[in-house]
């Protein structure tokens, strides 16, 4: 099964997925946690490009960097693992590119969903976690690390993203469930593992 986690900066994705592999690892599962961009020594080494405060990237170069990794991340680690019947959990995946690429950056959707279906290699995550918090939750709990050149783009930037996420949970409701993110991290993970439970009974 492959479940990823979705949404603004500082929505608590890193700490929910850390939650996940630990309750499903304390079922007996076989895990394995990646993040995106990264995830392979190749696709680290974009992320290192994209995240550098030091890169001039345009939009549509930006675009195809996030692409390039996924591919490499897809075919070398996400593919094999699921073949092995392993639990793959990822920190971000294509409904990312949509939302900062697409409906941040502007880039034309329809050309976006082509590339993240050809870079995904066609497979989809069975099942997405969005975790909603509004922008000035998310400023508050990243203020205290410096920011990187994405995290660097204005308020508007943001505000677009955030539209992009509720849009693409709005079109994807038997993948995406979306979780209020705002509160305590027991109260987001109790929601998280009620929906895996029952996922879990559903593939049976
Ligand atoms: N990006 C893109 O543009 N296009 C793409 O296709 C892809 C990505 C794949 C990756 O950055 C950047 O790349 C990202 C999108 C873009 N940039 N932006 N902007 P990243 O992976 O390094 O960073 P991030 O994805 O933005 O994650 P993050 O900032 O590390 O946040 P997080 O994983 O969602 O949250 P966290 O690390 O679990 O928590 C953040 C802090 O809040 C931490 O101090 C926690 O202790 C605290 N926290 C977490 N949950 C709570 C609750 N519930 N209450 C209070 N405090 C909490």
């Amino acid at each position: 099964m492959f479940i990823t986690f979705e949404g603004i900066d500082g929505c608590g994705k890193s700490t929910q997925l850390k939650h996940t592999a630990e309750y499903l690892r304390s079922i007996g599962l076989d895990v394995v946690c990646l993040r995106e961009p990264g995830g392979t020594k190749f696709s680290e080494q974009i992320r290192d490009i994209l995240l550098s405060t030091k890169s001039k990237i345009n939009s549509i170069s930006e675009l195809l960097l996030f692409e390039a990794a996924r591919a490499d991340l897809t075919q070398n680690v996400i593919i094999p693992s699921l073949n092995e019947g392993k639990f793959v959990l990822s920190d971000r995946f294509f409904d990312s590119t949509t939302a900062y690429q697409g409906y941040g950056r502007e880039l034309d959707l329809n050309t976006i969903n082509t590339l993240n279906s050809f870079s995904s290699l066609n497979i989809k995550p069975d099942l997405t976690f969005y975790l909603k918090i509004d922008l000035e939750l998310s400023y508050r709990r990243s203020k205290y690390r410096t920011p990187d050149r994405m995290e660097s783009a204005g308020e508007e930037f943001f505000l677009k993203v955030i539209n992009g996420f509720d849009e693409i949970a709005k079109n994807n409701p038997d993948r995406i469930c979306i979780i209020d993110s705002s509160g305590k991290p027991e109260i987001t993970f109790q929601s998280i593992k009620n929906r895996i439970i029952t996922t879990l009974q559903k593939s049976k």
